[in-house]
């Protein structure tokens, strides 16, 4: 299952476990399914043993967006962490210390006193436990933690709503099976917690298909007057602040057309969509899919963030349409 050194390392786990009663469970800031799935999963385990003593904390509460896999809100925000004192720590999909934020600079000592197991699956894990069960060939944190139910036997606690934390973790990280970490091994850790009843379509519906109603009129509204040159090959629109405004959305409402619902179109290369942000900066978000454009020529003309097929760019004291029309140019000149 494991490689020998993360086996050893499970079975420190397995016995700093058995004699520990008081546990604390963090993950990290700006929790993901992942981060969320693996540390509730856990702590709803550990629920199943009347001798622990447990609390998971992290600087917010749950996001809304993962509510709908609990009814209790599970993390104390502001535990007084010197006076629960814990005999262990454990992380859960915390890659470096920097992610555990305010918990963590307000008690340093204390996370350097007690003993600290580290759960992950990042590559960039600086393995500042004491025990590091860091596997990155995992596709998630949720598939070592279904790893480690197995290793320790607590299959038989299992239930429909831990196999719902486990199994969304490893559906938000593989993108619904869909990013090149959905592994045979990933896919049959999921088949084996798909035997608990999880509830796989909520998480699918939820994470990946719901839309509010006013994000698919401004969609609507986008879609209606999108541009194209080369018979569709390059699409683009430009989003004023006034349609924001109308559609009461944000430029948050963009991201979900750009990189879910365009990649859709049928022989799309190259999309992009400028809008307009509150403060009249122009932001926007230029995608390829081939080598129809020389990304390092094109994107290297403007301010931004850029890496092989994803850029961002801002563009200040201009008029949308205008940034619209030099992007178009620059464009022309390199097809
Ligand atoms: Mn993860």
């Amino acid at each position: 299952m494991f490689e020998w050194n993360i086996q050893n390392e499970i079975w420190k786990f397995k016995n700093y476990l058995k004699n520990s009663q008081k546990i604390l469970l963090i993950n990290h800031r700006r929790m993901d399914g992942d981060a969320y799935g693996s540390l509730a999963g856990f702590y709803y385990m550990l629920q199943k043993f009347w001798n622990y003593k447990v609390i998971a904390t992290n600087d917010e509460i749950t996001p809304e967006s993962f509510q709908f896999l609990d009814e209790n809100q599970i993390f104390d925000t502001d535990i007084a962490l010197a006076d629960f004192a814990p005999e262990l720590i454990i992380s859960f999909d915390v890659a470096s210390l920097e992610q555990l934020g305010n918990v963590y600079k307000n008690n340093t000592s204390l996370f350097q006193n007690t003993t600290w197991v580290n759960i992950d699956h990042h590559i960039s894990n600086n393995l500042f436990g004491n025990i590091n069960i860091v596997d990155t060939s995992a596709s998630s944190t949720c598939e070592i933690v279904w790893d480690i139910i197995k290793d320790f036997e607590l299959e038989k606690y299992m239930d429909a709503k831990i196999a719902t934390f486990l199994l969304t973790g490893i559906i938000t990280d593989t993108n619904s099976f869909f990013n090149t970490n959905s592994s045979p091994k990933s896919l049959q850790s999921a088949s084996e917690i798909m035997k608990f009843q999880p509830r796989h379509q909520d998480i699918i519906i939820n994470l990946f298909k719901k839309k509010p109603y006013a994000r698919l009129k401004l969609w609507g509204h986008i879609l209606e007057n999108l541009k194209d040159i080369k018979n569709g090959k390059i699409v683009w629109n430009s989003v004023p602040q006034s349609l924001f405004i109308q559609t009461k959305t944000t430029d948050k409402d963009i991201s979900g057309l750009i990189d879910e619902f365009l990649t859709t179109l049928d022989g799309l290369e190259v999309w992009f969509l400028l809008y307009e942000l509150p403060d009249k900066k122009i932001k926007w978000s230029f995608r390829s899919k081939t080598d129809l454009v020389d990304l390092n020529v094109f994107c290297s003309k403007w301010w931004g963030w850029w890496h092989a097929r994803a850029s961002w760019f801002v563009v200040e004291g201009k008029n949308i349409y205008e940034v619209e029309q030099e992007v178009i140019y620059e464009l022309q000149k390199l097809i």
